[in-house]
């Protein structure tokens, strides 16, 4: 029995489930690039050159093998530019038995390929993804009956039912979260390690000029790419990271400084989310530094509460909320995206840094994506859907299964606490202790108001004085809102004003 395998532009491993029972006598690998993927938000040009890049050399790697390849490019003047048609055209030219899939990690696209086995006359098999720690019916079967699905209580199961970090039923270090001794701001003067970037090959040089050409207008610089576009280069990622920044990850986890995109970060999300490592590996990898006392244990437990507990935990809320998920706006939020958020054009230093950083890399680390454009997406009142476009277009590691609740719930409290017990606002004093941008601003981050006040500062109480009616029962919040109470109604007032009349001029 003949089959066509589909693999995408983010199932790009070995160990996939489509190709698992591969009979390379008889099956075919179909891999297409098409438009579709490409524009249905303006990716970033370095995102679309990693994914075209990656996708051509593992198709090399399965052809080494010995498995057929049928390659759709994007310059192909066949294309139909939609996998669908792709699909249907490849039919046409393979005549297989039946079609095997893995399933597609964002719901439009896993909804689409369920139409496809009405529409297209072949047999269809949706197998699971099984490259995450668990699957969304245990995410489900855990998240059943609990009124509150919180990180933690979630996180401490995933560790027990892993083994990872784990002497029998105690966790390493007597306890399951190291958080507190994290979250420290970088002392000046600190030696940030070299970071391993990978040049371009002959192919990703191919796939740049190609990108260049047919995504003009889309946001973002090709000049600099380096990420890994292979299996090979993304296992030297890893290692280097491991041994020149992962002793210091936790400490630096939550800092952020001028000219320093990258500090203590892997970097390795872009290549995780394609397929080119496994969450396993990387877990194991951090927890193997630490049994040979090669970094320290909040270190490592920090780094493997992101991906086994965050990435598997959003992973989760996704597919258990999908698709109303998409649809809520606890908080009202209606203001179109400022355009500084595309072109970097703001006085305010710690935001046209986090953008510059973007446009630059495809990248921004957590703590810029979540307290500098998510914070102030949020406090703006900055409509989710237009957030969220830009958080799925604008970096190299974004699919919307991780994206979304990363945008719509963590940043933006837009589903009204499901993934986040408050929000995550914050005025100028946090970003003035966790960075060193106040010093390069020309906005003063000890005024509150004024015209050189730092935006920030009447950002925040503006917005927990207009969202109190939502907020102002949550235990979390009870200080910030016991100092509201103590102010007038002018007061109040002059802050609302401010904010007003500052988010007029930058829509
Ligand atoms: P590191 O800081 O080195 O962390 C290690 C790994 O942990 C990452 O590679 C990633 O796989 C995982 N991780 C860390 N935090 C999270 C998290 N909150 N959710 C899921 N996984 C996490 N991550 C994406 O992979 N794709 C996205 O589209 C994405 N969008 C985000 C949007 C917003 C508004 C926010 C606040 C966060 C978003 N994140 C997203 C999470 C996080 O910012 C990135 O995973 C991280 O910055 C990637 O860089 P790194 O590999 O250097 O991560
Ligand atoms: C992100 C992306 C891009 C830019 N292009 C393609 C493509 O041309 N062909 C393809 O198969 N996949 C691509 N991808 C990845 C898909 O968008 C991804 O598989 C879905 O969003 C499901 O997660
Ligand atoms: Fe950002 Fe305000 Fe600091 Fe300027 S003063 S860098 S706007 S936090």
């Amino acid at each position: 029995m003949s089959s066509l395998r589909l693999v995408l532009g983010d199932q790009l491993s070995r160990s996939l489930s489509a190709l698992q029972a591969i009979d390379p006598a008889d099956d075919v690998v179909l891999m297409a690039e098409v438009s579709a993927e490409a524009t249905y938000v303006p990716h970033h040009k370095q995102k679309i050159a990693l994914v075209f890049s990656a996708m051509r050399h593992f198709a090399e790697l399965l052809r080494a093998e010995g498995i057929r390849v049928d390659y759709v490019r994007l310059d192909d003047p066949d294309n139909s530019h939609s996998l669908e048609g792709e699909m249907a055209r490849a039919i046409r030219r393979h005549h297989p038995d039946r079609l095997v899939m893995t399933e597609a990690g964002e719901w439009r696209l896993a909804c689409a390929m369920r139409q496809w086995q009405q529409q297209i006359d072949c047999p269809l098999e949706i197998l699971p993804d099984d490259r995450f720690f668990i699957r969304p019916t245990q995410f489900a079967a855990w998240a059943k009956g609990r009124k509150l699905l919180r990180l933690e209580h979630f996180y401490q199961e995933m560790r027990k039912r892993t083994g990872i970090l784990m002497d029998g039923p105690t966790p390493y270090g007597g306890r399951y979260n190291f958080d507190v001794e994290n979250r420290k701001a970088l002392p000046r003067g600190t030696v940030l390690p070299q970071r391993r970037r990978f040049p371009p090959d002959r192919i990703t040089r191919e796939v740049i000029a190609l990108v260049d050409r047919r995504f003009t207008d889309h946001f973002g610089r090709l000049e600099g790419f380096g990420w890994p576009v292979t299996r090979a280069q993304a296992r030297a990622a890893l290692r280097h990271f491991v041994e020149d920044a992962l002793p210091q990850f936790g400490a630096y986890q939550d800092a952020m400084a001028t000219d320093a995109p990258f500090l203590f970060h892997s970097l390795l999300s872009p290549a995780l989310n394609l397929g080119l490592l496994t969450a396993r590996e990387l877990c194991r990898a951090a927890e193997e530094a630490y049994l040979e006392g090669q970094a320290p244990l909040p270190a490592v437990e920090g780094f493997i509460r992101q991906i086994l507990g965050w990435r598997e935990y959003v992973r989760g809320v996704y597919w258990l909320k999908m698709p109303d998920y998409a649809q809520s706006n606890a908080l009202g939020a209606s203001r179109p995206l400022p355009a500084f958020y595309w072109d970097g054009k703001t006085r305010m230093r710690c935001l046209a840094e986090a953008v510059q950083h973007t446009r630059d890399h495809a990248y921004s680390h957590h703590i810029q994506r979540l307290m500098l454009t998510g914070n102030f997406a949020l406090l703006a009142g900055i409509e989710p859907r237009a957030v969220e476009d830009w958080y799925l277009a604008v970096y190299a590691d974004a699919y919307e299964w991780v994206e979304l609740p990363n945008t719509h719930g963590m940043a933006l409290y837009a589903d009204g606490g499901i993934l986040a017990s408050k929000p995550y606002a914050a005025s100028g004093a946090y970003i003035k202790r966790m960075s060193d941008f106040c010093g390069h601003c020309t906005y003063d981050v000890t005024a509150k108001l004024g015209a050189d006040a730092c935006p920030f500062n009447y950002l925040y109480w503006a917005f927990l004085i207009r969202k109190a009616d939502v907020l102002q029962d949550n235990p979390r919040l009870a200080m910030a809102y016991r100092t509201l109470a103590g102010w007038s109604a002018a007061q109040k007032d002059a802050y609302l004003i401010a904010a007003k009349r500052f988010l007029d001029g930058v829509a």
